[in-house]
């Protein structure tokens, strides 16, 4: 009898009607074949290989350079599940929209099929998944960000325990494109993008939304967090894990440069994106980054703000939509001080000058264990075990540089809340407008927000150690518009002292909002900033909380009744505490 996999593979194929199917595997010989095909077909164009070697670039349609959240469905049987923070589609509406898309759509072109699995492949948290797509620029990049091809075929072993994606690229047409998750049969379907998140559908459609709610149901968590190791002088190992909506420098913090080196604090990376994450047999929570690959945003990367993604991009890479010099090297904003001459833009033209020469959101793929900072744990079958998690925004008043949560309960709390102000923020004193962005998951939670909060509050009920929760906000701003900290590396500073409290060292004072460091509880060794501006990061404004509070509040009302008691107390108990 056929397996569930080789059935799927049949009914896509005789609806897509592609050419033909071809299984990947993973090898050397096949991405070199491919790469050669794509260079052939204008898909690819080769870079410089002194500088950059075996790397390519890739222009993408212009209608098709990020993820599209308006396109985007959870298609749950009924739209409660889905609740108010996703668009919905009835799943048998979603099928008979999509299948005349896919009928025929691969006629002429070539079925990949893409077997991966998302963690390391001896760990009891990893999944296989199954992509069929007809982009072999997909295929390329998820053989960068998975473990793709005979491993994974390997691992699976005949079985039916798969995560089935049916990917075509269609003819890009944005009105018709569409990302559709089956939550309840764990299957997704996404039509007429080629791009990132839309099409690589192992990173946020099965590594955070699937997942996510396969987390809900199984006692585990599928979080849009980074994980970094931090050494200790003593040499001990302490694990962070991060959640950060988009534009906060996730990555960044993920592969940050200690300042303190000298003084044995030493920082590697684990995972710059996702992180699975189940209780141990010993009372804590473990994290898996199901990745093998970074997709990271080009544009500002630099020899400042990143110089260990510099290194890691070097070799072995696609870009995204850069722009690039006559000689084959890529080149984004900010990547140097002056932009070389006689660029093309990422739009194949010559550059003019004004308009990005790079897309914002062009992108590099690369694998991670090119990464000079990987800790050479991040593939441990087991994970690694969270002492501290991280919530940040970007806030340029109100939060405070980083405090430290009362309990588990608050720091779910905390964490509901996070969120970006829009640029309107920027002026002096002005509240800026907020997107609340609750643990940095709100384009990605693949079920109700309201029961994601009850799910991470009862996480609590399996943890006897639990990771202690901070918020951070590296974006504060003075009344003219200056950023009162300093940021990148210096963050360091504020996850030491995050991880000395978690083990109940260093000071702190209490507020009503949550724990601060007391005065000299940061180390600021060798760091040059002014007193006031250390007060101002750390300072608490009543009156901007009490207004804070009322707008989460109004937030609140989004989840109606599904949002967790346990929540609207805690907010009930800061307004008390802000009296
Ligand atoms: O395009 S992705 O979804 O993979 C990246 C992002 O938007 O965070
Ligand atoms: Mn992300």
């Amino acid at each position: 009898m056929a397996s569930k996999l080789e059935t799927w593979v049949d009914e896509c194929a005789r609806l897509t009607k592609p050419d033909s199917i071809y299984w990947c595997d993973g090898s050397e010989e096949e991405i070199e074949r491919l790469n050669g095909e794509m260079i052939d077909a204008g898909i690819f164009q080769r870079l410089n290989d002194d500088v950059y070697r075996n790397c390519h670039l890739h222009r993408s349609d212009p209608r098709d350079v990020a993820r599209t959240e308006h396109s985007t469905f959870i298609c749950s049987d009924k739209e409660e599940e889905a609740g108010p923070t996703n668009n919905w589609k009835h799943p048998d509406e979603a099928r008979a929209m999509l299948k005349p898309m896919y009928d025929g759509v691969m006629k002429g072109r070539t079925m990949y099929v893409v077997p991966y699995a998302l963690g390391p492949l001896d760990s009891p948290l990893s999944r296989v998944g199954v992509q069929l797509t007809d982009s072999p620029y997909v295929v390329a990049n998820l053989r960068i960000m998975t473990r793709m091809g005979k491993a994974a075929l390997d691992k699976l072993n005949g079985s039916d325990d798969f995560e089935p994606g049916l990917h075509s690229t269609g003819d890009l047409n944005p009105e018709n494109r569409y990302i559709c998750h089956f939550t309840s049969e764990g299957v997704v379907w996404s039509v007429n993008s080629g791009y990132g998140g839309n099409a690589l559908l192992s990173k946020k459609c099965f590594a955070l939304r699937i997942a996510s709610a396969r987390a809900k149901r199984d006692g585990w968590m599928a979080e849009h967090m980074l994980i970094l190791e931090l050494e200790m002088p003593d040499g001990s190992l302490k694990y962070v894990a991060g959640a950060f909506p988009s534009a906060c420098g996730k990555t960044n913090l993920a592969m940050l440069i200690s300042p303190l080196e000298n003084l044995g604090y030493k920082v590697r990376t684990v995972g710059d994106d996702i992180a699975w994450l189940r209780p141990g047999a010993d009372g804590r929570l473990w994290a898996i980054n199901p990745e093998t690959g970074f997709f990271g945003v080009a544009p500002g990367t630099n020899e400042q703000t990143n110089p260990n993604a510099m290194r890691t991009l070097e070799e072995n890479s696609i870009f995204t939509n850069v722009a690039v010099t006559p000689d084959g090297v890529p080149w984004w904003e900010d990547k140097t001080d002056v932009p070389p001459d006689n660029l093309t833009d990422w739009l194949g033209n010559s550059w003019d000058g004004e308009n990005p020469a790079a897309h914002p959101n062009a992108r590099y793929t690369t694998p991670a264990s090119q990464c000079p900072s990987i800790s050479p744990r991040w593939e441990d079958p087991d994970g690694v075990p969270i002492d501290v998690i991280l919530f940040g925004g970007r806030r340029a008043s109100l939060a405070p540089l980083v405090y430290e949560s009362f309990d588990w309960d608050h720091g779910v709390y905390m964490a509901s809340t996070i969120g970006s102000e829009t640029t309107a923020a920027q002026q002096s004193g002005a509240v800026g407008v907020i997107r609340r962005d609750p643990m940095a998951m709100l384009p990605f939670c693949g079920y109700h927000m309201g029961d994601y909060f009850t799910h991470w509050l009862e996480m609590k009920d399996q943890l006897t150690q639990p990771p202690k929760i901070f918020c951070v906000n590296w974006f504060r701003k003075d009344a003219g518009g200056n950023w009162l900290w300093p940021g990148f590396g210096e963050n360091l500073r504020v996850l030491l002292w995050a991880v000395e409290r978690s083990e109940g060292r260093s000071g702190a004072d209490e507020t009503p909002i949550g724990f601060l460091p007391s005065e000299n509880a940061l180390n600021l060794d060798g760091l040059k900033i002014e007193k006031t501006a250390l007060r101002e990061l750390l300072n608490v404004n009543r009156d901007d909380w009490q207004a804070e509070a009322e707008q989460v509040g109004e937030f609140y009302t989004r989840f109606g009744g599904r949002l967790p008691e346990r929540m609207a107390k805690q907010l009930k108990a800061l307004n008390k505490r802000l009296g």
